[in-house]
C-alpha cells in the first residue's frame, strides 16, 4: 500500500514537472499513463481551417530556429503522425479561447478563432523540451482547456528616451506573443526624442530626433555625456512592424504625447510653444556644449517634466497636431490613439496672453479647464475620423473627454473614477507595473528608483475591490510601462522586464481563481530554461526561487 501510495505521488511530481506553462492555463489534465508523443521532422501539419497560415509560420520559424526544422502541411493524416489545427466553436467574449490535446493519436488543436489556435501554438512551443537541436521531440500526453481573463493585456514602450532598432521591436513583439499578450502601445514622442517620420513635417525627425546630449546618472545628474544621441522609425519601417504585429494578433497603439512632453517637436518647430523666442530651461551644468551654444529651443536632454508645452491658445497648434494624426491613422489600424495627455505644467499657460484669452472667451475656471479643452478638441477630431482616444490619468483633471479611454498610472485612483464614471479603463499603477524600477532590493544596475519585486506584480489584482460588479466591467484590462530613461540597449530593457512580465501575462491572462504564487515560482525555472534557450536577459535573484 505505502509503495502505491509513493508509485502514485512519484507520477504525479513527474508528471507535474512536464507541464509547465506560464501563464498558467485554465485547466491542464495530464492523462497519467506518462505516455509520450514524439514530434518529428516527418510529423504533418493537417490544417482543417482557412487562416491558419500565421500560426503554422510561427510554429515553423520556431521549430527552425532551435530544432533545426520545419513541418510540412498536408490534407490527409499520416498515421498516428499529425498536428491537426482546426476550429471549434467555444463562444468566448475575448477572441483566443483554444482546446489543446496530446495523445496516441498526435496533436490536436481547435480554436474558437485564429487567435485562439495561435496560443495553443504558444502553449504547445512550452511543452517542447528546451535542449536546442534536438529532432525527436517528445511531448507528454496532456489535455487542456485555456482562455484569456482580460481582453487588454498590454505593454509599453518607450523608444523616446532610448531608441529601439527595428529587430529588436519585433522581439519585443514576438515576446508579447510568447506571453499570450495582445497589445504593443508604443510611445514614439518625447522631450528626448520625436521617433516617427511625418512627411508634412520634415522637421520634427530632421531636428527632433536628436538630442545633443544626455544628462548623466540619478536625479540630480551629474554633467552631460555630450553625446549627439537619435533615430526614429520611417513609416516604411512602422507598416512593416504593424503588419508583423497583427500575425501574431497584436494591435500597435501609437501614442502622440500632447499638450506636454513635447520639448522634440518644439525644438523642430518653435512656434508650437507659448514662447517661441525663449531658450529651452535646462541649467547650464547639465547641458551639452552644443546645447550651451544655442539660444532658442533644444531638444531635451535631462529627465524628468519640461515646462515648454504645446502652446493651447493657438489654433495652428491643434491644425498641426491634426495634421499629424492624419499621418498616423492610416499606418495603425489600432482602434485606439494614445495622445499621452500626462504631466504637462502649467507655468506657461498661466503667462501665456494667447492662452489666457482663450480660458477667458470659452469661460474655463483654469489652466486644468484648458488641459481638458485641449483634450476634448483632440478627442473630438479622433472620434470623427472613427478613431477613439486613449490618455493618462490627468486627462480626468478638469473634466474627461465624453469617448475618452483612461490609463491609470498615479495608482488606481483615476481608473476607479473613471470606472465609475463609465469610461473604459485600462490599468497601468506605479505600484504593481512599472517595470523601470528595480526588482534587486539593491539597485545593481542604473535604475530610475523605485522597488518592485515580482512578487507585488504577481499579486495584482487589476479589478479594485471597491469597484460595484457594474462598474468593474469597465476595467479592460492592464499594461505594464517600460520607461526607458535609464534603459540604452535591448539586453537592459529585457534584464528590467523579464520575469516580470511572466507575472503579468499570469494576472491578465489566469483565471483569478488559478493565480498561485507558489506554483508560479516553481514553474519560472522552466521559464528561464526557455530564456537561455531563446538568449534571453533576464534578472533572477536565484534565492528567490525554488531549484528542482
Ligand atoms: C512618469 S507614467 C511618466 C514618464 C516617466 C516615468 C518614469 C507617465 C504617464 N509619465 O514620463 O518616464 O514616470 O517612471
Amino acid at each position: 500500500m505505502k509503495c502505491l501510495l509513493f508509485g502514485l505521488l512519484l507520477c504525479c511530481f513527474t508528471a507535474v514537472a512536464q507541464v509547465n506553462i506560464i501563464p498558467q492555463p485554465v485547466s491542464v489534465k495530464l492523462s497519467g499513463t506518462n505516455g509520450k508523443f514524439t514530434l518529428r521532422p516527418d510529423t504533418q501539419i493537417i490544417v482543417e481551417g482557412s487562416g491558419l497560415e500565421n500560426s503554422i509560420n510561427f510554429f515553423n520559424s520556431y521549430l527552425k530556429a532551435y530544432y533545426g526544422f520545419a513541418l510540412e502541411t498536408a490534407s490527409v493524416p499520416k498515421g498516428n503522425n499529425n498536428l491537426t489545427l482546426n476550429f471549434e466553436r467555444m463562444d468566448d467574449s475575448i477572441p483566443g479561447a483554444y482546446y489543446l490535446s496530446v495523445d496516441k493519436k498526435g496533436i490536436y488543436i481547435a480554436g474558437d478563432n485564429e487567435t485562439g489556435v495561435f496560443y495553443a501554438i504558444q502553449s504547445l512551443i512550452q511543452l517542447l523540451p528546451m535542449a536546442a537541436g534536438g529532432k525527436q521531440l517528445s511531448i507528454p500526453y496532456v489535455e487542456i482547456s485555456d482562455r484569456p481573463r482580460f481582453a487588454y493585456r498590454g505593454l509599453m514602450l518607450d523608444v523616446g528616451r532610448h531608441m529601439m532598432p527595428v529587430p529588436f521591436i519585433k522581439k519585443f513583439i514576438d515576446y508579447l506573443a510568447m506571453h499570450k499578450m495582445n497589445e504593443f502601445h508604443w510611445h514614439l514622442t518625447e522631450d528626448q526624442g520625436w521617433r516617427i517620420e511625418i512627411k508634412k513635417y520634415p522637421r520634427l525627425t530632421e531636428v527632433g530626433a536628436w538630442r545633443d546630449g544626455t544628462v548623466i546618472g540619478k536625479r540630480p545628474w551629474k554633467g552631460n555625456d555630450n553625446i549627439r544621441y537619435g533615430g526614429f522609425y520611417t513609416q516604411d519601417q512602422v507598416r512593416e512592424i504593424v503588419a508583423y504585429a497583427s500575425k501574431r494578433y497584436i494591435t500597435v497603439i501609437p501614442e502622440i504625447e500632447m499638450p506636454g512632453h513635447g520639448s522634440a517637436a518644439i525644438a523642430a518647430y518653435p512656434w508650437l510653444s507659448c514662447f517661441p523666442n525663449e531658450k529651452t530651461n535646462i541649467p547650464d551644468s547639465l547641458l551639452s556644449e552644443e546645447g550651451r551654444k544655442t539660444n532658442g529651443k533644444l531638444v531635451y536632454e535631462k529627465w524628468g517634466v519640461a515646462e515648454d508645452v504645446f502652446c493651447a491658445g493657438n489654433d495652428s497648434v491643434f491644425e498641426f497636431l491634426q495634421n499629424v494624426i492624419d499621418e498616423i491613422i492610416p499606418l495603425f489600424p489600432s482602434q485606439y490613439i494614445h495622445v499621452g495627455g500626462d504631466e504637462c505644467p502649467k507655468t506657461n499657460w498661466k503667462r501665456c496672453p494667447q492662452c489666457q484669452k482663450r480660458i477667458r472667451d470659452l469661460g474655463l475656471k483654469d489652466e486644468h479647464e484648458l488641459q481638458s479643452y485641449f483634450i476634448q478638441r483632440m478627442e473630438k477630431y479622433i472620434n470623427s475620423k472613427g478613431k477613439t482616444l486613449i490618455g493618462w490619468d490627468e486627462i480626468l483633471e478638469g473634466g474627461l473627454a465624453p469617448n475618452a479611454v483612461v490609463m491609470s498610472w498615479r495608482g488606481e485612483k483615476g481608473g476607479i473614477e473613471a470606472a465609475k464614471q463609465k469610461h473604459t479603463v485600462i490599468m497601468t499603477p506605479t505600484t504593481y507595473v512599472y517595470l523601470d524600477y528595480s526588482q534587486a532590493k539593491h539597485e545593481d544596475s542604473l535604475v530610475i528608483g523605485g522597488y518592485l519585486p515580482l512578487e507585488k506584480v504577481y499579486q495584482y489584482e487589476p479589478i479594485p475591490p471597491v469597484l460595484s460588479a457594474d462598474d468593474g466591467r469597465y476595467i479592460l484590462g492592464a499594461q505594464a510601462n517600460i520607461w526607458t530613461e535609464y534603459m540604452t540597449s535591448p539586453s537592459k530593457v529585457e534584464y528590467m522586464i523579464f520575469p516580470r512580465v511572466d507575472a503579468l501575462s499570469e494576472v491578465l491572462w489566469s483565471p483569478k481563481s488559478a493565480k498561485n504564487w507558489m506554483d508560479f515560482k516553481k514553474r519560472l525555472p522552466y521559464q528561464f530554461e526557455r530564456y537561455n534557450l531563446w538568449a534571453t536577459h533576464y534578472f533572477s535573484d536565484s534565492s528567490e526561487y525554488d531549484t528542482r
